[in-house]
């Protein structure tokens, strides 16, 4: 199973390069990858689990986070409708996206940045994904406010970017226009 030891930090280079598209259909072995990213946070959200080996809580994990350069994503929340999302993604692409934004008020983490970064990471409110999941099917996902938020802070991952790069460096807790908040 994945544990933190396996999470890579910032400072390594492979969370600033771009990561490889998966030729599809994915092998039996990327396939199997994706499902233990899935399982990583699944456990990380049982408090028995978490404890017993440590795990820091997670709701999404992008590959290039475990030293795999490739373009998968794995994502496990449920949103304030209580609908669950549940993905392991391939090939994950923003097809179309809103012009207003929101942001987490209560800021972002990151399972590869073990430090506190304040300030809120302004992203696009609605998105729409295209992406193949785990049963090679082609998916296509229209995600808004918390949804969204997730779905950008991992695909974000395969560019080499971030949340931190979007906070702006002058006021940390600007809030642009045309832009509404995300409150957990
Ligand atoms: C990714 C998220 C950071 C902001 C918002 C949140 C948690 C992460 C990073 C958007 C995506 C990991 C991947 C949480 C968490 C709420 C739901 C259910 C019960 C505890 C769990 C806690 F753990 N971020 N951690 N950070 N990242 N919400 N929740 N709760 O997931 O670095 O690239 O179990
Ligand atoms: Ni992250």
């Amino acid at each position: 199973m994945l544990t933190m030891k396996d999470i890579v930090r910032e400072g390594d280079p492979v969370l600033r390069n771009m990561a490889e598209e998966v030729e599809l259909p994915p092998t039996e072995e990327e396939i199997a990858t994706l499902h233990e990213m899935l399982t990583f946070l699944k456990n990380s959200q049982d408090e028995e689990i978490a404890e017993k080996y440590e795990l820091r809580a997670g709701v999404g994990l992008a590959a290039p986070q475990i030293g795999l350069p490739k373009r998968m994503i794995a994502v496990h929340f449920q949103d304030f409708d209580e609908k669950e999302y549940s993905y392991g993604l391939f090939n994950p692409k923003i097809i179309s996206h809103s012009v207003a934004k929101t942001y987490l008020t209560g800021g972002e983490g990151c399972l590869s940045v073990d430090r506190e970064v304040p300030g809120y990471v302004p992203r696009y409110n609605k998105i729409t994904v295209k992406a193949t999941d785990l049963n090679k099917n082609e998916v296509k996902l229209k995600l808004k406010g918390y949804a969204a938020i997730v779905f950008q802070h991992e695909i974000d991952h395969l560019n080499g970017v971030m949340f931190y790069d979007h906070i702006s460096q002058e006021d940390p807790f600007l809030i642009p226009d045309n832009t509404v908040a995300c409150d957990e």
